[in-house]
């Protein structure tokens, strides 16, 4: 029903993709429902489950006012499949393909390929809220509940857009991924979720601050490649989902902003001019800016395996098959199929990091892992660097060079500072602590998350945030604990 974008709310399952045109989806869909809220129940917030939570929920697609707030039972929220409107004419944008009709059903010879991006891109979805299962237990108050509850409910209706796209377009192979989509889990040894950094552990706040600010990023990147997919309700989809990828994003900015705020605030009050005097800070009950900076080169670089290797024959293919482009191909000015076109990409070469023209095609990954590092570059300067540089403190949050603690591509053999000089094994080994959270780090950032449950109160190592969710007032009830 292109054109039509109202959100039908009527059935089990809000929609405006038509669902009650479409028996055989609805039924393949609510015979999935039963199981999805089961691992909800079992993998999503551990408690809370009858807590009343003041969420946003999606009640339209256009820019302006899609979203209602109210207090809702995690388990009652309304997961729903919302996708962006069809753009009249819409034509592949690069690769092969380049100006034929986009594709309103999946292209024959590209149908595993085009599975397997659906599928890596749904599987990260609830592996983000079994990764953050437990930390409602210590959250520094219940403005920042409330916005984890938010992020959990939204990632887990990501996961119900992907599952949408297999169960309608992929028949039998379709069912069986979503089946797998709720069989995998986050860090387990036999049946672990597909990328690397959704299997690692959020164990503390600050972690869920670095995660939604890093690893959402890689999310919203990733996500603009899909949106210019030439397979039309992938697109679309994912031009949904960018919109309350944005929200993530801030949670992150502005979590690390306010300990950046209260760190700051303490040192100051203090009298402490030198911000490396660890003992000193910590025992203000706030979290060191050498910490911070140590987190941030952990989550940055875990983040930077998700782009894959440098040179990857698949994100070629996605690229001439016209599933996956770049970030913001639309805006870029050459001529959207790259053949002999060349692009710089940073290598190993002779014992050393060198810039090396290689084929653009092959480096598409290197490409948007150049756009991610210069958003992720220019954000950490914009909203934490200021904050610091505003207390009148002489530090910043630099981001690692890209070589540093690699698992995957180029730089994952080999070890290197977070400048980017190589390091023997012996010397990383001996040198890591200095870059990376050590044990103590951790315990001393473990022994801060106590939780805050008084309205308008915050933990100490937290400053409040400057306006309210919905422009609610300070001490606005934002969790109702049963
Ligand atoms: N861990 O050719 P290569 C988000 C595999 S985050 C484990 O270099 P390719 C979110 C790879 O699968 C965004 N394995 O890579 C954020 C391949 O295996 P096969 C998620 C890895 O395929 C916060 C082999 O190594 N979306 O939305 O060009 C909260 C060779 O790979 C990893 C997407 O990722 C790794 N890190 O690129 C919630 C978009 N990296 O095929 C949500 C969809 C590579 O040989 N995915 N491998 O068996 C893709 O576009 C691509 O699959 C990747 C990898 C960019 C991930």
């Amino acid at each position: 029903m292109p054109g039509d974008m109202a959100v039908d709310y009527d059935g089990l399952i809000p929609n405006n993709v038509g669902l009650n045109a479409d028996p055989r989806l609805r039924r393949a869909l609510e015979s999935w429902h039963p199981g999805y809220l089961h691992w909800w129940q079992d993998r999503g917030p551990d408690g809370f489950q009858a807590a009343e939570v003041y969420l946003r929920t999606a009640v339209g697609v256009d820019p302006e006012g899609w979203a209602k707030f109210g207090y809702v039972r995690m388990p009652d929220y309304r997961w729903g499949i919302l996708l962006a409107p069809q753009v009249d004419g819409r034509t592949i944008p690069f690769g092969a393909h380049k100006g034929e009709a986009a594709w309103q059903e999946v292209p024959g010879e590209y149908r595993a390929m085009l599975r397997r991006l659906i599928t890596v891109q749904g599987d990260t979805e609830p592996a983000s809220v079994e990764q953050q299962r437990r930390l409602g237990a210590t959250a520094p108050s219940l403005y920042d509940l409330r916005n984890l509850f938010q992020v959990n409910v939204e990632e887990a209706r990501h996961l119900w857009a992907m599952i949408y796209l297999l169960q309608k377009y992929f028949g039998r192979d379709g069912r069986e991924e979503a089946e797998d989509l709720l069989r995998r889990k986050s860090g387990d040894r036999d049946s672990p979720r597909l990328l690397g950094a959704f299997n690692e552990r959020t164990p503390d706040w600050l972690a869920f601050f670095m995660f939604t600010f890093f690893t959402d990023r890689d999310g919203k990147m990733q996500l603009h490649a899909l949106a210019q997919s030439g397979f039309d309700p992938l697109s679309r989809t994912c031009r949904f989902m960018l919109t309350e990828e944005a929200h993530h994003m801030f949670i992150g900015q502005s979590g690390v902003g306010r300990i950046l705020e209260a760190t700051c605030a303490a040192m100051n009050k203090a009298g402490i001019d030198d911000p490396r005097e660890i003992a000193r800070v910590r025992a203000l009950g706030v979290i060191d800016l050498p910490t911070l900076q140590k987190r941030a080169n952990m989550h940055f670089s875990l983040t930077l395996d998700l782009f894959g290797s440098e040179l990857s024959t698949n994100a070629a293919n996605a690229f001439q098959a016209g599933l996956k482009g770049r970030y913001l191909e639309d805006q870029i000015d050459d001529d959207h199929i790259l053949t002999g076109a060349t692009y710089p990409v940073l290598r190993l070469k002779d014992g050393a990091i060198a810039r090396e023209a290689v084929p653009a095609l092959s480096a598409l990954n290197m490409r948007l892992r150049d756009d991610y590092v210069a958003d992720a570059t220019s954000a950490v300067e914009r909203w934490w660097n200021r904050i610091i540089g505003r207390a009148g403190f002489d530090y910043r949050i630099t981001l690692p060079h890209v070589a540093f603690n690699r698992r995957i591509g180029e730089f994952a053999p080999i070890e290197a500072d977070p400048e980017g000089h190589l390091l023997s094994v012996a010397e990383w080994a001996r040198r890591r602590d200095e870059f990376l959270p050590s044990a103590d780090d951790d315990a001393f950032v473990a022994s801060l998350m106590r939780p805050v449950r008084e309205p308008g109160k915050f933990a100490s190592w937290i400053a409040p945030p400057r306006t309210g969710i919905d422009n609610k007032p300070g001490n606005f009830e934002y969790v109702k604990l049963a």
